[in-house]
C-alpha cells in the first residue's frame, strides 16, 4: 500500500466495516472500531493525514495533498460556487 493516490485509477473512498472490540493475543483489548476496507493506498484511511492538514484521509477530498482532487464527481457537484 503506497502513502498516495492514483486519481487516474483510484475508484472513490473505501467501505467502512465496524470491529468489534476483542482480546488481542498478548492481552491487549482492542475497543471496537471504524476500519475501512483494505485498498491500494493508506492515504484514505480513517487514521491517516498523510497530508497533515488536519482532515482524516478518508473524509479528505484531496487526502495526498497533490491538488488534484479524489473525488471530482457526485456529491461535490454542484458545490463549485461555494470553492
Ligand atoms: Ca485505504
Ligand atoms: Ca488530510
Ligand atoms: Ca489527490
Amino acid at each position: 500500500m503506497s502513502n498516495w493516490i492514483n486519481e487516474a485509477n483510484y475508484s472513490g473512498k473505501p467501505n467502512i466495516t465496524w470491529i468489534e472490540p476483542y482480546l488481542k493475543n498478548d492481552g491487549n483489548f482492542v475497543r471496537g472500531h471504524f476500519r475501512t476496507s483494505p485498498n491500494e493506498t493508506i492515504a484514505d484511511n480513517l487514521n491517516t493525514d498523510v497530508d497533515n492538514d488536519g482532515i482524516a484521509g478518508f473524509w479528505d477530498i484531496d487526502a495526498d495533498g497533490d491538488g488534484i482532487l479524489e473525488i471530482n464527481d457526485g456529491i461535490f457537484e454542484g458545490l463549485d460556487g461555494f470553492f
